[in-house]
């Protein structure tokens, strides 16, 4: 930690501002250049404390920049974890507004929803699947608040990881039967093949996601409760999309998941 607790809570309202308000700002840590990891998990904190304040609730949690091609997208090596707020929540088919964004990507992830609960250090993909209850394909809608979706580790971090929309759909699977490293995914942008994956493009299997988080929680004396809804990270890179586009993802074996932006 390098920050004092005003410094903290100053940049959370400065990030939550321009999420709200729906303009980009500069990466903090070009005005905090020492700002650590520490230092951007609790202006993340600070921006769930507004929120909740505001009886907005946590809906789930996030794993970011899991896969080679985020990582490569965004210049980043080491994944980040955040927060999804119930208010992000987009129904299957739904309609986005595009202008209550800044610049908005998606990307094609798969959602676990645990029947028990994971508690690091030590968590690893067996001991995921064991405590998944099932899984449903998703897409994210990220919108860093930083301009030219430009930053570093902590900047996004402490940005909530650019959290800002999420929509699940498909159908919801039990892991048993189901190889999460081969399945498949395809992204359509108005009806042309924009990016694909298969599971195994997170971390080798996105489970290994959810015990990174496991782990990250456990650094901070926390475990990830039974019942909660995790976004492993997207297996494509991210997608810019703007009003009038639709998108549509379909998953081997879990169904598709769709959206438009008007
Ligand atoms: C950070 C969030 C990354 C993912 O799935 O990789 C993320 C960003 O790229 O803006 O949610
Ligand atoms: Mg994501």
């Amino acid at each position: 930690m390098t920050l004092d607790q005003d410094t903290i809570q100053n940049l959370a309202a400065h990030l939550e501002d321009a999420e709200l308000n729906v303009r980009a700002v500069t990466k903090i840590t070009d005005a905090h250049p020492s700002l650590d990891w520490d230092d951007a998990y609790a202006i993340q904190h600070a921006i769930r404390l507004r929120k909740e304040a505001r009886s907005q609730r946590v809906a789930g949690l996030k794993a970011g920049l899991t896969s080679r091609a985020k990582m490569k997208q965004m210049g980043v090596d080491v994944p980040c974890f955040g927060l999804i707020f119930d208010y992000m929540s987009v129904p299957n088919g739904g309609e986005i507004e595009a202008n209550k964004l800044i610049h908005p990507k998606v990307e094609a992830e798969i959602a676990f929803v645990l029947k028990q609960p994971l508690r690091g250090p030590g968590c690893h993909a067996g001991a995921v699947l064991a405590a998944t209850d099932f899984v449903v394909p998703a897409v994210e809608i990220i919108d860093s608040r930083y301009e030219n979706f430009r930053f570093d580790l902590a900047s996004v971090i402490a940005d909530n990881t650019s959290a800002s929309r999420f929509v699940v759909g498909g159908v919801a699977r039990g892991v048993e039967g189901l190889d999460l490293r081969t399945l498949g995914l395809v992204m359509e942008k108005n009806g042309e093949i924009v990016a694909m994956a298969a599971g195994a493009a997170v971390l080798g299997h996105p489970a290994v996601a959810v015990a990174a988080l496991a782990n990250h929680l456990a650094a901070r004396g926390e475990e990830i409760p039974a019942g909660t809804f995790i976004m492993s990270g997207g297996a494509t890179e991210a997608i810019s999309v703007a009003a009038g586009d639709a998108i549509h993802v379909r998953f081997q074996d879990l169904g598709s998941v769709s959206m438009r932006f008007v």
